[in-house]
């Protein structure tokens, strides 16, 4: 019983803010998606602001236009080898900021459901930790993009 009592304590922490949702004070900018060719997972990016006081905590992301949406950062092995590791959650500090951009952060889209081409948007659902949501509109950009648009 005191376990239990334990993890309903720690259920309770996020109190930082308890009128607001998570979702409520994050904005979502410069959000797009790199599409490879043929089958290959694309790639979304955006740069999420925190415009609250407390932090909000980013634990998954869906989309009706991917089967698979998964967190996942790169980075760069010992050996020069870049790879990929999923990534649990994304703290965005109060009043912080979360960039997913090229060879860092990044939503790994698989399993599309319809042709896309760029210039094309696709809805993006972003899931905190609160249980809220953010809907964002990502557009699609070709292979060799790179900047933010
Ligand atoms: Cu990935």
């Amino acid at each position: 019983m005191p376990s239990r009592l334990l993890l309903l304590a720690i259920g309770l922490l996020p109190v930082g803010n308890l009128l607001a949702a998570q979702a409520d004070h994050v904005t979502a900018t410069e959000a797009w998606i790199r599409l490879l060719p043929a089958r290959l997972p694309a790639s979304g990016y955006v740069t999420l602001h925190n415009t609250g006081s407390s932090a909000a905590t980013l634990v998954s992301a869906h989309s009706a236009t991917y089967g698979s949406v998964m967190l996942h950062q790169s980075s760069m092995g010992s050996g020069g080898m870049s790879s990929m590791n999923a990534v649990a959650q994304l703290v965005i500090a109060p009043q912080g900021k979360v960039t997913l951009a090229p060879a860092g952060y990044h939503l790994m889209l698989e399993q599309v459901s319809r042709a896309l081409t760029p210039g094309d948007s696709v809805d993006i659902t972003l899931d905190f930790a609160d249980g809220s949501h953010l809907p964002v509109h990502f557009l699609v950009r070709p292979a060799n993009a790179t900047d933010p648009q």
